[in-house]
């Protein structure tokens, strides 16, 4: 494990942290492929029921190191995003398992998307997004052109993309981007708490939600309701339904296992 990415267990949430604050933990070389790793690993280990993501310092992460020779003009770009990016955000999509992103100073470029690839974003005030991208003659990768319109729209996300302005923690959070925004000093703390909370609710049924959700931007009606029904009657035999059930019943807190 690089410490560039900082994997640790806290209970049953993973925090994964992004450890390269002189650089505003820009992404080099085996960053990525590592965060990849801890999010399979996420996938197998069923004592880990949320994962945090952060970075050290005063920023998430400026996106892909530009000093990287990989990246030099003229290098195959595309190489790079098949090997560290793309891996990655399949990872984080496909984790049956909420992903909080925790979210202080700027998040630019690729570390932009990765951030908008958790499943909750938690933002200090302090936050900034940008698609930089097209300032330095480049699309938005790591998913952003397939987030973006989702979550903001079409027409902010063109704005966003093209014109690569920093979009403001409060400006995310009105636009829909992003869950909540906290004061700077309150961050760690309730990112935390909420990792915490999720790792402790019924863990199958927020994978599923997840999965649920996701698949609702491409499928139809039909479809959708189909794999509710499915999904539903997984989760109908779940431990997990039985204990909220019963705790419900007896008008008690439930104890769920995340089975
Ligand atoms: O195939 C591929 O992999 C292509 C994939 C591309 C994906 C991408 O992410 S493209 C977008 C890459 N990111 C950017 O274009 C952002 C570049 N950074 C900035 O624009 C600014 O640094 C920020 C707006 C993020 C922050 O500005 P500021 O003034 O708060 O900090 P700073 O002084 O610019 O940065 C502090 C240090 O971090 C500085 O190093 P130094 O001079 O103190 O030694 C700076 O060079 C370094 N740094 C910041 N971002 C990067 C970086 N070093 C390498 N790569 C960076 N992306």
């Amino acid at each position: 494990m690089s410490e560039r990415l900082l994997v640790e267990r806290d209970g049953a949430v993973l925090r994964v942290t992004l450890n390269r604050p002189e650089k505003l933990n820009a992404i080099d070389a085996g960053m990525a492929e590592a965060a990849r790793h801890a999010f399979e690993r996420a996938a197998s280990d069923s004592g880990v029921r949320a994962v945090l993501l952060s970075g050290a310092g005063r920023a998430f992460c400026a996106g892909q190191d530009l000093s990287d020779p990989a990246v030099a003009p003229g290098a195959d770009l595309g190489a790079t995003i098949e090997r560290a990016y793309n891996p990655l955000i399949r990872a984080m999509r496909a984790l049956p398992k909420p992903v909080v992103a925790a979210v202080r100073g700027v998040a630019a470029g690729a570390g932009a998307n990765l951030a908008f690839a958790a499943d909750i974003v938690v933002a200090a005030r302090s936050a900034k997004f940008v698609e930089a991208f097209a300032r330095i003659g480049l699309l938005p990768d790591s998913g952003g052109t397939w987030m973006l319109p989702r979550l903001v729209g079409h027409a902010r996300a063109t704005g966003l993309a093209m014109l690569g302005e920093p979009l403001a923690a409060e400006q995310a959070l009105a636009w829909g981007a992003i869950w909540r925004v906290v004061d700077d000093d309150r961050l760690d703390e309730a990112s935390a708490e909420l990792a915490e909370r999720l790792a402790g609710m019924p863990t199958r049924a927020l994978g599923a939600i997840k999965t649920a959700l996701q698949a609702g931007w491409s499928d139809d009606l039909d479809a959708q309701l189909a794999r509710e029904r499915d999904a539903q009657r997984d989760l109908g035999a779940t431990y997990d339904y039985g204990e909220g059930v019963e705790a419900f019943i007896a008008k008690r807190e439930a104890r769920f296992e995340g089975r």
